[in-house]
């Protein structure tokens, strides 16, 4: 039977109910919701304190695609009411902030293990009790572990030779050094134009000597069209927040704003410009959703993206340098959209030099720069803005086994396969916030985990109520969902694209688009009814009969 906090004596022991991996916002919160409950948890966490990507990613110009009055929890409407936001989308300090703010209010932080990152996660059949090993020889034991280890958590440099003799500075955009970067007067080379790289470019830029940015594929960029908020929209969200939030929760990306989008398909070729327009000058990741077939009909993905190249020819002087950043090798929206500021115009700077690498790419680094198209460039700093081993690397870096000493590294040989993306047949009692297999990435992720972080909360006090255990998602519900995850994207441009949805920025992994696209309002009902129904498709039982 899991026990409360008192009976195991929390503080002191290092047997928990639960144990939580990560104290970014999905780990934060699970700590919150569960301790209310009355469970024993202890929340393990690799950084030196809470706030997970916002945490790591502090390069030049971090900041969420997301609009600040929505990414908030929504939790607690004192939290709601009592935080400021300066800008429609904040920048990364503001949001640290934030973290730390909601890790104060509610105490969050005397059960954080900092700076301890987890090895292995062992299940125990006989005891029905995870065994957690830590890099610092460290083993913890718990009824119920939940990896909360976010989707981008595991920086991904490119297999370039001789990184290690590089003699200036070499940083990563998802590792930045929390010292901070001196680009002032430098000779600066940046590589990766994906959304972390879009970002930081303009901001660079602006104090850099000389910015070479290195350029495999463009990418389609909208503009965020940032600006301070007003007092009149924050007053507007603060005395209507249950409105928007659940505004956010019907819609198909979890953005408050989304509207219902027209097929491009009954539209004639004006009506589609003035509608790309219309969704241009609001800018943002809605640009997305302008048309219902976007990702379907190769003619409204062309319009689209044409549309987009145009702004780019009318933006950026140098017409050669404007077809460079054209984006022309996958449909639009099939990589990740990016939002910026001041990208495109950035590369009309006279200290702004781009370079096309998709034909000949960065040879090798050397100790004074690095070595392409047969010539050495000189550098004081590289910049890595390559992206993650996103949504399985964290997760497969750890040695998780489940029943039978089966190794999760095994069952997702071939891609990640999931029930819900929560949890994964042969691996009891373990829970995945935002896994692969849940809308995650594809929604607005504070709005997608907080409904993981409720189920989750609302299934431990449906088994202790119950007398039970041991949860575990059955094969047959895994293999269903697994299937339906792939026939929603079958047919759509996203399996187009090698993008790292699909697992195709990391040599040898296997190909697969591992985010559900079939939306997060539809998902959120799932999950709901899955619990109404005695969580359907999972098989509960007691610890000792958990050994047949
Ligand atoms: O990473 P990416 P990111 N040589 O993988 C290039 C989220 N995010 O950190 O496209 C040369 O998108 C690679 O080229 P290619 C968001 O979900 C959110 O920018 O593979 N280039 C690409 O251009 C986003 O999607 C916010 O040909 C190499 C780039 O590096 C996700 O994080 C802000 C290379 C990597 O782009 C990841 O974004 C920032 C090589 N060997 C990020 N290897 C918000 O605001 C890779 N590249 C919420």
């Amino acid at each position: 039977m899991l026990k409360t906090a008192t009976d195991t004596g929390q503080g002191s022991s290092s047997s928990f109910d639960v144990i939580v991996v990560g104290a970014g916002f999905a780990g934060m919160y699970m700590l919150h919701r569960l301790r209310a409950q009355g469970f024993s948890v202890k929340v393990l966490e690799a950084a030196g304190d809470v706030g997970g990507t916002w945490y790591w990613n502090r390069y030049p110009g971090a900041r969420c695609d997301v609009e600040s009055m929505s990414y908030s929890f929504s939790f607690d409407d004192d939290l709601q009411q009592e935080w400021s936001w300066s800008q429609r989308y904040a920048l990364q300090p503001e949001i640290l902030d934030y973290a730390r703010h909601v890790a104060d209010r509610f105490d969050l932080r005397r059960d954080i293990q900092f700076d301890t990152r987890v090895s292995s996660a062992t299940f125990d059949e006989a005891a029905g009790r995870w065994a957690i090993t830590t890099d610092g020889g460290e083993t913890l034991d718990a009824a119920f572990c939940v990896m909360a280890t976010g989707c981008l958590s595991t920086p991904k440099l490119p297999e370039v030779d001789g990184i290690k003799n590089f003699k200036g500075h070499c940083v990563h955009t998802g590792d930045w050094p929390h010292e901070g970067v001196d680009f002032a007067g430098k000779r600066v080379a940046l590589i990766g134009t994906g959304a972390s790289g879009l970002q930081a470019i303009p901001v660079i830029a602006e104090v850099a000597g000389h910015l070479t940015v290195f350029q495999r594929t463009a990418n389609f960029s909208v503009p965020a069209w940032n600006r301070p908020l007003t007092d009149e929209e924050e007053a507007d969200w603060k005395s209507r927040y249950d409105y928007w939030r659940g505004r956010e929760r019907r819609t198909h990306s979890g953005f408050h704003n989304e509207g219902g989008h027209p097929s491009a398909a009954d539209l004639t070729h004006d009506e589609r410009i003035a509608v790309l327009e219309e969704q241009w000058n609001k800018g943002g990741l809605l640009m997305w959703n302008v048309f219902s077939d976007l990702m379907m009909s190769r003619e409204a993905n062309e319009t689209a993206a044409e549309f987009v190249r145009d702004k780019i020819r009318a933006t950026v002087e140098d017409p050669d340098v404007a077809e460079l950043l054209c984006p022309k090798t996958h449909p639009m929206g099939s990589k990740r959209l990016c939002v910026d500021s001041n990208y495109y115009e950035t590369f009309n700077r006279d200290n702004v030099e781009l370079v096309d690498i998709s034909e000949q790419p960065v040879e090798r680094i050397t100790g004074q720069g690095l070595v392409q198209g047969g010539r050495e460039h000189g550098f004081d700093v590289i910049v890595f803005a390559t992206g993650f081993d996103a949504m399985t690397g964290t997760l497969l870096k750890m040695d998780i086994r489940g029943r039978g000493g089966e190794a999760l590294r095994q069952k997702w040989q071939d891609g990640p396969v999931s029930y819900l993306g929560i949890a994964m047949a042969g691996f009891p009692n373990l829970f995945t916030i935002t896994g692969p297999g849940s809308p995650s990435v594809m929604s607005h992720v504070l709005m997608s985990l907080e409904l993981h972080v409720d189920w989750i909360t609302d299934c431990l006090v449906h088994m202790r109520e119950a007398g039970v255990d041991v949860i575990e998602a059955s094969e047959e519900d895994e293999t269903r969902w697994t299937d339906h995850l792939n026939d929603v994207v079958a047919g759509t441009f996203y399996v187009e694209a090698d993008s790292w949805y699909m697992g195709a920025n990391v040599e040898g992994k296997p190909r697969g688009f591992m985010p559900y696209i079939g939306g997060a309002g539809k998902y959120r009902e799932i999950c709901t009814d899955v619990a109404a129904e005695g969580y359907r498709g999972f098989r509960f039982s007691k610890a000792s009969q958990a050994v047949a």
